[in-house]
């Protein structure tokens, strides 16, 4: 029985192998390194497949992956349906938070009850969080590159993802507000646990078992 995994290129398979191995799975290449988008493993049974981050959901909640790793930003987005969320792998950590300009008050915004645009490519993370504060806001779904739309007048702030904010202070940013605590997940087809529950089971054993502090 064939056991295919979702993970995206960079820093989610940089942070899996660890959890790979421990699970006696090596990659036969490198994503980075190869164009392959299928990439075997040391396991004639098991196999990779390489998909944009945000992907990673709609491959594993269609089967056409059994497992897969995401970051719960964009779990969320995707909303999980079909998808079982056994285990938080505490990887590619990071936060998600509001971030206005420089000098821009936005505590006083939101005081005087203004109607804030807001730039971001969390849609629904964004709406539930200014929901919960009441805040009314427009949402403008952007692809990346979040961090200019204040500079030039697009939004009032941004909802976006934080590591170590280097890149907000490249961009006369800051972060006014945290909204939650980000974390990668395995992610699991809820078929597939069931028709492959004998190859799955031993993987979510060793992975549990590798999980970083
Ligand atoms: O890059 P691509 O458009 O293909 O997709 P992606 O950005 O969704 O993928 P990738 O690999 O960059 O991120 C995958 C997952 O890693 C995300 O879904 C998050 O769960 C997690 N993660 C952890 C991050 C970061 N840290 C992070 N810092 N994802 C993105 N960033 C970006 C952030 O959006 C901002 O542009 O890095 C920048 C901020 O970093 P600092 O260090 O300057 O604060
Ligand atoms: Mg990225």
């Amino acid at each position: 029985m064939k056991l295919t995994i979702a993970l995206s290129k960079g820093r989610i398979f940089e942070e899996t192998l660890p959890l790979l191995a421990a699970a006696g799975i090596i990659p036969a290449e490198d994503p980075e390194a190869s164009r392959k988008l299928i990439i075997g493993t040391n396991h004639p049974g098991v196999q990779l497949v390489i998909v944009r981050a945000s992907d990673v959901p709609t491959y594993v909640q269609y089967g056409a992956a059994d497992l897969g790793i995401a970051g719960r930003d964009v779990l969320i987005e995707h909303g999980g349906a079909g998808l079982y969320q056994p285990l938080d792998l505490n990887i590619a950590k990071c936060k998600m938070m509001v971030a206005v300009q420089n000098g821009f008050d936005y505590e006083a915004a939101v005081r005087r009850g203004a109607r804030l645009k807001i730039a971001t490519k969390y849609p629904q993370i964004a709406r539930e969080h200014f929901a919960r504060k009441g805040v009314h806001v427009d949402i403008i779904k952007l692809y990346g590159s979040m961090e200019l739309a204040p500079l030039v007048g697009l939004a009032d702030a941004i909802v976006d993802l934080v590591s170590t904010g280097g890149t907000l202070r490249a961009n006369d940013l800051c972060a006014v507000e945290h909204i939650v605590d980000i974390s990668s997940r395995l992610v699991v087809n809820q078929a597939a646990l069931k028709l492959k529950h004998d190859v799955i089971q031993p993987v979510l054993d060793a992975f549990a078992g590798a999980v970083p502090a």
